[in-house]
């Protein structure tokens, strides 16, 4: 199939909104991940490239732990006059990081999450895409005589693939996901670096990968947990932003079908990170103040006893998925 027969209405009205505007501001979400920023500032790289005369800007706060990736932007209250303000990989609108979203003119939304919250005027939500950047790269594969793409957008683009499905793991990887990324790597830069980036750990989460594994709770149903407290991570002289890099941990195990890390923000209240290699989990997240994939949910727990529920829900669809594969 040829690009062109795959473009949606939504990008045509994504690309005649990005002609138009002289200033674009791409927003992502809040403790943002390699998509949301390989989404945001591959976009960003693209435009630039594609529209050399217009301001385009990246905002939001950047955790040290992907200032390698990219950098933000600083822009002014007055430079969302008349702008076109675009957020990317963000299915809600609390969690949209820099509140001056509403300032623009004109809201575009661009994301891979299943979405509830319609918070702009145009949206273009594909759940089946494996991530935010893979939409972006097909964007630019959708119109590829005026969009053009370099090395820089192409490397944080197949970053952001990279890191929501765990290096070409997770289900959500399709054989376009697979064709994309190929497209991407055509343009130059080194992914052999981009994939050591973002493997690489430091020591301390060296350490506390160790200490998942060794404390991790197992059930017969298949499911694990693990809670880390304030006190753990002060222990190990690291905070809730770095403990990304244990999630997809328990999923290596043998026996392990769905699993949660339960991490105890500083005002005591939990989040929880839930996988799965097979239940449905995001029904189970959206109960508890959160939602996501099927396969991988974000909730938010306000106490242990709320965590002692959500595991023993946990422990109920790895018991049901248990009983119908045996079947
Ligand atoms: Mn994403």
């Amino acid at each position: 199939m040829k690009p062109s027969e795959k473009v949606t209405q939504a990008q045509r009205e994504i690309l005649d909104a990005v002609r138009t505007y002289d200033t674009i501001i791409i927003h992502r979400h809040i403790r943002p991940d390699p998509d949301a920023i390989g989404s945001q500032v591959g976009l960003a790289e693209l435009l630039k490239n594609s529209f050399p005369a217009k301001r385009i800007y990246s905002v939001g706060s950047l955790p040290d732990n992907l200032s390698f990736l990219a950098e933000m932007n600083h822009a002014e209250p007055s430079d969302y006059h008349n702008a076109l303000v675009i957020v990317t990989d963000t299915a809600n609108e609390g969690r949209i990081d820099d509140n001056r979203y509403r300032l623009g003119q004109r809201l575009i939304k661009i994301d891979h999450h299943p979405g509830e919250d319609a918070y702009a005027e145009t949206e273009w939500v594909d759940p089946s895409a494996s991530s935010c950047s893979e939409m972006i790269a097909n964007f630019w594969l959708a119109f590829p005589e005026e969009l053009k793409m370099n090395a820089q957008a192409a490397r944080l683009l197949y970053a952001g693939i990279v890191g929501d499905t765990n290096r070409f793991l997770y289900d959500a990887t399709s054989p376009d996901t697979m064709r994309t990324a190929a497209s991407l790597m055509e343009q130059g830069f080194s992914h052999t670096e981009v994939n050591h980036q973002l493997t690489q750990i430091n020591s301390k989460v060296a350490k506390l990968t160790g200490y998942v594994l060794e404390n991790l709770e197992i059930r017969p149903s298949g499911a694990a947990q693990i809670v880390l407290t304030q006190e753990t991570l002060s222990r190990f002289g690291l905070t809730d932003a770095d403990t990304h890099s244990v999630v997809p941990l328990p999923g290596t195990i043998e026996g392990v079908t769905l699993w949660g890390i339960f991490v105890e923000q500083e005002d005591g209240v939990f989040r929880c990170r839930l996988r799965s290699k097979g239940p449905v989990i995001n029904g189970l997240a959206a109960r508890h103040d959160g939602g996501g994939h099927p396969l991988a949910s974000g909730a938010n727990a306000k106490d242990l006893a709320e965590i002692h529920q959500i595991i023993a829900e946990m422990d109920e669809l790895g018991a049901n998925w248990q009983e119908r594969s045996t079947q």
